[in-house]
């Protein structure tokens, strides 16, 4: 889409720290870390969000292989991961190209979790 944020990163308009990408997905650090780890992880194809991507399943499968990927390559499985997507600005989406979260740290447990007030 031509004034997508996420779409000029695909293609190179603006530049990201990649952390790894295929011919369907691409991951980059987010630019305002939630945690000692802070990844995106989006589909090259642009939707506006979770519930525009569900239209295409095997997109969200492009994107789980690749967090499966990512999170095996960084050794992420040892120290814990949390994937999470905002859906609609009331959700806190800020940017409308679909993108899943991936946060690690040694206090991930402690940190926006439904068990902590
Ligand atoms: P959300 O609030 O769920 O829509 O997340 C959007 C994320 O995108 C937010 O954590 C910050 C990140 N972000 C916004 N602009 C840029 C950018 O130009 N580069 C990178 N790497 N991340 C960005």
């Amino acid at each position: 889409m031509e004034d997508c944020l996420f779409c000029k990163i695909v293609k190179g308009e603006i530049p990201c720290e990649k952390i790894f990408e295929n011919d369907k997905v691409l991951s980059f650090r987010d630019i305002n870390p939630l945690a000692q780890i802070h990844y995106l992880v989006i589909h090259k194809e642009h939707s506006r969000d979770l519930s525009e991507m569900s239209h295409n399943p095997e997109q969200i499968s492009d994107i789980f292989l690749a967090i499966k990927k990512i999170t095996t390559g960084h050794s992420l499985d040892q120290l814990g991961y949390r994937v999470f997507t905002n859906n609609g600005a009331k959700a806190g989406q800020s940017v409308f190209h679909t993108h899943f979260h991936i946060l690690s740290d040694e206090n991930l447990a402690t940190k926006w979790t439904s068990n902590v007030s």
